[in-house]
């Protein structure tokens, strides 16, 4: 997703290299590039399966998890041009994850439908906003049962595609967001039920809050955030039911603004990564002390960070963890059968993921590299 602030100037819309990309038997020879992954089990192993958006191109890459432990060859699937984001949820409400994703360069939202035992159907293309799109956040905005999306656009907007339930979407609903705007994440701000969207991006110093009608509607306001925030995700740092927004920074801090459970939240405040230019990241218990921690990718830094949470909402400095090779982002997940969370992260000058098998106490083993391609 961050990635979209380099590549999405080759292939924004309309842009002159939107056409020109080379190609062969469909696909870019350019085509990995891999900028954003999710993690979720989508052949029903209860091992993490692992999709990865390939802005580079117009494919989601799938590893599904192997018996034995590991991951078969990776299987490519055709979606829109620049997939910049990418997501496992159900979608077509069979009770088996799909997969989303956004593709910043035709402004669409693809569903890859699963086949049941984590082969992938062809894709399911909507249209979203034609402002340019970067991430996407998915949840039950309009409570009909189907997952719904919201989809940030740099040209400062959030747009809202209502899911039909069969892996389409409805029309985009767009509303006013951060100038840059490359973060969305959803949850519930304010404890009616409804999940709300928090969007960020480099250019604004506020966070856009849109908050649920109950109805799949939104009013928009903003809380500040710092300037230079690029992903944010919900989570609960302090225990205490009231969602909080989290957000990474490109100059290397992670900025926390707990939600006080009513819409409102407290100043914002910064912790850094120890490395630079943090991107995307995941919130969850990595040390097993039932307080959420952070695992964070490191653009610059050829690294991930982790910050473990103190379980009042505060974290405490990054511990860095070499990859010995470029990280885009990162999200956590179960790569084996522990009960340990483990983190993976797409990148590498050869397009790799990166998984860190973690040990349970916040500590991981030295990082594998599995195939892309
Ligand atoms: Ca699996
Ligand atoms: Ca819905
Ligand atoms: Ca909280
Ligand atoms: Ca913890």
């Amino acid at each position: 997703m961050v990635a979209t602030l380099a590549l999405g100037l080759a292939v924004m819309p309309g842009g002159a290299d939107a056409v020109t990309l080379p190609s062969f038997l469909g696909i870019p020879l350019d085509g990995l590039a891999p900028t954003e992954i999710s993690a979720g089990d989508l052949n029903g192993d209860g091992v993490d399966d692992l999709a990865v958006a390939n802005e580079g191109g117009t494919t989601i890459t799938v590893l599904l998890s192997t018996v034995g432990g590991g991951y078969q060859a990776p299987q490519r699937y055709q979606v829109g041009l620049s997939p910049s984001n990418v997501h496992i949820h159900d979608f077509t409400g069979d009770g088996v994850d799909d997969i989303v994703d956004v593709d910043a360069g035709a402004s669409t939202v693809s569903v890859l439908p699963n086949l049941g035992d984590g082969r992938m159907g062809t894709a399911v293309t909507s249209p979203t906003s034609t402002a340019g799109t970067a991430a996407l956040t998915a949840a039950d905005f309009d409570a009909d049962g189907a997952l719904d999306v919201a989809v940030s656009h740099p040209a400062g907007a959030v747009a809202v595609n209502l899911g039909r339930g069969d892996g389409s979407f409805g029309p985009p609903a767009t509303y006013p967001g951060p100038l840059g705007g490359i973060g969305v994440s959803a949850g519930d701000f304010n404890g009616d039920g409804a999940p709300d969207i928090a969007s960020v991006g480099p250019a604004s110093t506020t966070q856009s809050i849109l908050t649920n009608k109950g109805d799949g509607t939104f009013e928009h306001t903003t809380v500040p955030v710092g300037p230079g925030a690029v992903c944010n995700r919900t989570g609960d740092l302090n225990a205490d039911g009231a969602v909080d927004v989290i957000s990474a920074s490109a100059d290397g801090h992670m900025g926390v603004i707990l939600g006080r459970g009513d819409g409102t939240f407290e100043p914002v405040k910064n912790y850094g990564t120890g490395s630079l230019y943090a991107s995307c990241f995941g919130v969850d218990d990595l040390n097993g002390d039932g307080a959420q921690d952070l695992a964070v990718g490191n653009i610059a830094g050829l690294s991930m960070s982790t910050l473990l949470g103190n379980g009042d909402g505060t974290l405490q400095a990054g511990t860095v963890h070499p990859a010995g090779d470029a990280v885009i982002t990162c999200t956590t997940g179960h790569i084996n059968a522990d009960d340990a969370v483990d983190v993976v992260c797409p990148g590498g000058a050869i397009p790799v993921v990166i998984a860190y098998d973690g040990k349970g106490d916040g500590a991981f083993a030295p990082p594998r590299r599995l195939a892309l391609g």
